[in-house]
């Protein structure tokens, strides 16, 4: 069956009207339930124009803004990224269609499993808190990802780790125009993983190029995630994405603001949920940001909540962009983050050896239908 954007719509648009309003915040069966200016705080709205238009003044501004963030929850709202929104709703609306076919056709494009990061992901084949050693039933979404395109022959052969992160994307036929979309939506959000990497560098107190060389061959991913509205309830414990930090550098999302979104948690323990203002992306810092700044930058635990059982129907599209550095590049606390004790708290490591070590645990865990899904 097709899947529609039209419960998402009418959801979103009651809880776009909370915004600014904290009257239904705490009445359990309103869709502003939870809701209350705290997520603006925790996760506040950054407008990074400046910093992209170019003023020195203007860029420590932002800067020192995104310092503060990311010390703290490691999550930050981002305005002026110059991503058309069209584009944005084109690729949300594209994932629609993919995920609405019959999964025998989802199916032709299924991970293969010696591939990482690779084509469509099954109900019931990852989990999410796994990665942390967390026991928990599978994530209640499916997925589709890609990596890398553009990439040269002698690259994708030079090592078999190269030959992991640069493998072939596996491209549905249909929709028709969904190679095209996503492949236009990689690009657009790489070239700003790279600026936000130049704002990260300036927070940090270093050249603003710091980052450059240890990201010119990016391994980056996009899965892009469809939480299905949910016909039966969840068994306990299990979320539409368990809790996890992300293994990279920085994470760009676009996320439905609905019933069962994501939640970050908050130092006191308590989970937040984040509602982004209507045309921010969410940003957040991955596991290499922390191990660079000597956890001076926080890699965050957040996870995908269920909807509340009178919002079961509501389903939910996300597209997060994994940016990654290059797969070789040696991830050590940058000399400026050591601090007073001079104690490094990680020891070196490989991106690629990092990532392989948390994707292979987030799919590979015996108890997940790895081979076949349940259908
Ligand atoms: O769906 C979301 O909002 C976040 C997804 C996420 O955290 C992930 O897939 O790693």
């Amino acid at each position: 069956m097709p899947l529609t954007g039209n419960s998402y719509a009418a959801v979103a648009t009651s809880y776009a009207c909370c915004l600014g309003g904290v009257n239904n915040v705490n009445k359990p069966n309103s869709p502003c339930f939870g809701r209350s200016n705290m997520s603006r705080d925790a996760v506040p709205v950054i407008d990074v124009e400046p910093f992209l238009a170019g003023d020195e003044r203007a860029k420590q501004s932002v800067a020192r803004r995104v310092d503060t963030t990311l010390q703290t929850t490691g999550f930050m709202s981002i305005v002026g990224h110059g991503v058309p929104d069209q584009l944005v709703q084109r690729a949300r609306e594209t994932a629609l269609e993919f995920f609405g076919q019959e999964l025998t056709e989802k199916m032709k494009v299924a991970n293969p499993p010696e591939h990482m990061s690779r084509g469509y992901n099954w109900v019931g084949n990852r989990s999410l808190a796994y990665t942390l050693g967390e026991e928990t039933p599978p994530d209640l979404q499916e997925g589709f990802a890609f990596g890398p395109f553009d990439i040269g022959n002698n690259e994708r052969r030079e090592t078999q780790i190269a030959e992991s992160f640069f493998a072939p994307n596996i491209w549905p036929k249909q929709p028709e125009n969904f190679r095209a979309v996503f492949e236009e939506y990689y690009r657009t959000m790489a070239l700003l993983a790279e600026k936000i990497m130049a704002i990260f560098a300036v927070a940090l107190d270093l050249q603003e190029s710091y980052f450059s060389d240890k990201m010119d061959r990016p391994t980056s991913v996009i899965r892009v995630v469809h939480y299905p509205a949910q016909s039966e309830p969840p068994v306990a414990g299990q979320l539409r994405a368990g809790a996890h930090t992300d293994y990279g550098t920085l994470t760009i999302l676009y996320g439905d603001d609905t019933p069962g979104g994501l939640q970050v948690k908050l130092r006191n323990g308590d989970w937040l949920d984040v509602h982004p203002t209507p045309g921010a992306l969410v940003c957040n810092v991955g596991d290499l940001m922390a191990r660079w700044t000597n956890d001076r930058w926080v890699s965050n635990l957040h996870r995908v909540a269920n909807p509340p059982s009178e919002h079961a129907s509501v389903n939910r599209i996300a597209i997060p962009f994994f940016h990654n550095t290059n797969h070789d590049a040696l991830i050590e606390c940058i000399p400026s983050c050591i601090g007073v004790e001079g104690v490094a708290k990680y020891p070196p490591v490989l991106f690629g050896e990092h990532y392989l070590d948390k994707q292979t645990r987030a799919e590979r865990k015996p108890g997940l239908t790895a081979g076949k899904p349940n259908e």
